[in-house]
C-alpha cells in the first residue's frame, strides 16, 4: 500500500426493496465527488458503497414478488450497480450484506459486544415499523388519518412482542455526549448534531439487537432461532469492508476509521447514536464525521412510489446527459438543506452555468485560438497586470475549493469555481482579444495562452463533479496531466502545442414543454 494519506467514505447501503431512485443517487453523487476530489488532490482513497440485504422488510418484499430472498437480492441489487454505472461512480467496492464476508465480520462484532458485557438477553414488547426497521416508543407515535398508529416518519406501526437480546445503550449516554461536546463536527450541518445531542440528552433506552418472528438475517451466535436486528448488521458494513474482523490487515490499518459517513436525514440517529455506541462498546475507534444531507421533493411533493413520482435517475441521463444530472443535483440546492426537483431549474440551471457560462469560454477561446493562432496554442509574452491577477487567483483556486469540500460544502465549491469561469469572461470583454489580431498579435497571443491556462485550470477542478466533459476540455486543451499538482505553474500550457478544431462540450437543454411539466 502507497504511503499517501488516506480517505475512507461511504454511502449509506440502500435497501434492496426498491428500486434506485434520485434520493440514492444523490448520496452517491456527493461520495463519488468528493472521492474523485481526494484521488486528485493525491490520497489514497476507499469510496464504498453497496445494498443492505437483510431484514423483515426486504423478506416480505421477497414474498410479494413470490421469489426466494436472496433472487430478490441479487436483481435490485443488479439495479443499483447499474445505476453506479450510469452514473459514472468510481467506487472502491459494492458490498452486499448477503456476502460470506460481511456475515463473519458482524457475527465477530457481536462476540466482542457480548464479552465486554453489552449484550443481555430479555424480551422485547413495543411498537416496530418494517418500512423503517425501526423501534418506537409510545410517546413517539402520531395517529394517522383513520386513528391508526404512525411512526414519526409518517410509516406504519405494529406491535412486536418476542423474545430478544439488548444492547447496553443506556450505558453509554455520557460517553455519547462527551463525544458530540469535544468533536463538534462529528456530525455535520451543525443543527443534526443538537438534533442528535438533544436526543441523547433526553435519555437512552437499551436496543433490542435481535429479532425472533422471521428468519432473513445474519444469526445470531450460539442463539438458535435469533437473527440480528437489520441496522446492526447494515452498520458493520463499514467496517467488513476495510478488513474486520482483521485488524491487522493492510486496508484496515489504512482506512479505519472512516473519514465521512454520507447519509441521509433520516438515518442520522442510527449513524450517529447506535453506531458510535456499538463502536464505543467494541473498543473501536470512531469515524470522523457524520454528514447528513437534506432530502429531496419532486416539484413540491413528497418524492413516493405511491404517488407515482418517483424520478428516475436512467431517464433524466437519457433526457438530458450524465454531467448536467450531476451537476444540477450537487450545484443547485447548498448541501445539507432539502431541495426541490423541477425540470424547469434544471434547464435553467445548466444553461446558465455549463452552455452559457464554463461551456461559452472555453468554445469562445478555443474557437479564436483555432482560428487566429494557425490552429496551436500561442506564445506568451509579457504580462499585465491584469493577467498577472486573474492567473494567481486561479493558480490559488484550489485552496478555497478545498477547504469547501473538507466541509462538504459542494455548492460552495463550486460556486467559487464558476466565479473565476465569470471572471475570466470579464477579462474577455476587458482585454477584446478579437481586435487586437490587427492591432497587436503579441497581445492577442498572451491573452488568448492566459485564457486558456485558465479554463485549463477550471476543467482539472471540474473533474470531480463533471468527470467526462472536462476531460472532453482537457483533451482539446491536449492536457494530459491532470491531478491537482499540476495547477498552477506546474503544468502552463505549452505553447506551439496543435490543437483540434473546437467541438462544444455542453449542449443547450430545452425546457420541458407544458405536456411533460
Ligand atoms: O436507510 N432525498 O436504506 P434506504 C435525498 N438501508 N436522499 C434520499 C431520498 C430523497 N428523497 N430518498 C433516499 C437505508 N435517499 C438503510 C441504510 S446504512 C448502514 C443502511 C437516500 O434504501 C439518503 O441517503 O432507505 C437516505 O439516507 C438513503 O437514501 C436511504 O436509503
Amino acid at each position: 500500500m502507497s504511503n499517501r494519506p488516506a480517505f475512507y467514505i461511504t454511502t449509506p447501503i440502500y435497501y434492496v426493496n426498491d428500486v434506485p431512485h434520485i434520493g440514492h443517487a444523490y448520496t452517491t453523487l456527493a461520495c463519488d465527488v468528493l472521492a474523485r476530489f481526494k484521488r486528485l488532490d493525491g490520497y489514497d482513497v476507499q469510496f464504498l458503497t453497496g445494498t443492505d440485504e437483510h431484514g423483515q422488510k426486504i423478506e416480505r418484499s421477497a414474498e410479494k414478488a413470490g421469489i426466494a430472498p436472496l433472487e430478490f437480492c441479487d436483481r435490485v441489487s443488479a439495479r443499483f450497480g447499474e445505476l453506479a454505472e450510469a452514473m459514472n461512480f468510481s467506487q472502491d467496492q459494492f458490498i452486499r450484506t448477503t456476502e460470506e464476508r460481511h456475515k463473519a465480520s458482524v457475527q465477530h462484532l457481536w462476540k466482542v459486544l457480548e464479552d465486554k458485557g453489552f449484550i443481555y438477553e430479555d424480551s422485547y414488547a413495543g411498537w416496530y415499523s418494517v418500512r423503517d426497521e425501526a423501534f418506537y416508543s409510545e410517546s413517539e407515535l402520531t395517529s394517522g388519518e383513520g386513528g391508526e398508529k404512525l411512526a414519526p416518519t409518517g410509516a406504519p406501526v405494529e406491535w412486536v412482542e418476542e423474545p430478544s437480546y439488548f444492547f447496553r445503550l443506556s450505558s453509554l449516554q455520557d460517553k455519547l455526549l462527551e463525544l458530540y461536546d469535544s468533536q463538534q463536527d462529528f456530525v455535520l450541518p451543525r443543527s443534526r448534531l443538537n438534533e442528535v445531542r438533544s436526543f441523547v440528552a433526553g435519555g437512552l433506552e437499551d436496543l433490542s439487537i435481535s429479532r425472533t418472528s422471521f428468519s432473513w438475517g445474519v444469526p445470531v451466535p450460539g442463539a438458535d432461532g435469533h437473527v440480528m436486528y437489520v441496522w446492526i448488521d447494515a452498520l458493520a458494513n463499514y467496517l467488513t469492508a476495510v478488513g474486520y474482523p482483521d485488524v491487522q490487515s493492510d486496508s484496515y490499518q489504512k482506512f479505519w476509521p472512516a473519514n465521512v459517513h454520507m447519509i441521509g436525514k433520516d438515518i442520522l440517529r442510527f449513524h450517529a447514536v447506535y453506531w458510535p455506541a456499538f463502536l464505543l462498546a467494541a473498543d473501536l475507534p470512531l469515524p470522523q464525521r457524520v454528514f447528513a444531507h437534506g432530502w429531496w421533493t419532486n416539484e413540491g411533493q413528497k418524492i413516493s412510489k405511491s404517488l407515482g413520482n418517483v424520478i428516475d435517475p436512467f431517464e433524466l441521463i437519457d433526457s438530458y446527459g450524465l454531467d448536467a444530472v450531476r451537476f444540477y443535483l450537487l450545484r443547485e440546492v447548498p448541501f445539507g438543506n432539502d431541495g426541490d426537483f423541477s425540470r424547469q431549474s434544471f434547464v435553467q440551471r445548466c444553461n446558465a452555468d455549463l452552455s452559457n457560462g464554463i461551456g461559452n469560454l472555453s468554445q469562445r477561446t478555443l474557437s479564436m485560438i483555432f482560428k487566429n493562432c494557425d490552429g496551436a496554442l500561442p506564445p506568451c509574452g509579457s504580462l499585465s497586470v491584469e493577467d498577472k491577477e486573474l492567473l494567481n487567483t486561479i493558480d490559488h483556486l484550489v485552496d478555497e475549493v478545498r477547504a469547501h469540500m473538507n466541509k462538504q460544502a459542494f455548492h460552495k465549491a463550486f460556486e467559487a469555481i464558476w466565479k473565476q469561469a465569470a471572471a475570466a469572461d470579464s477579462y474577455i470583454s476587458v482585454q477584446e482579444p478579437w481586435k487586437l489580431k490587427k492591432t497587436d498579435p503579441e497581445r492577442m497571443n498572451t491573452v488568448l495562452y492566459v485564457l486558456a491556462d485558465v479554463i485549463r485550470q477550471l476543467a482539472i477542478l471540474m473533474q470531480p463533479i463533471m468527470p467526462a466533459s472536462s476531460s472532453k476540455v482537457l483533451d482539446q486543451l491536449k492536457v494530459t496531466r491532470r491531478g491537482f499538482d499540476q495547477l498552477g505553474e506546474a503544468g502552463r500550457l505549452v505553447a506551439g502545442t496543435a490543437i483540434d478544431k473546437p467541438v462544444g462540450v455542453f449542449p443547450r437543454l430545452e425546457l420541458p414543454s407544458e405536456d411533460d411539466t
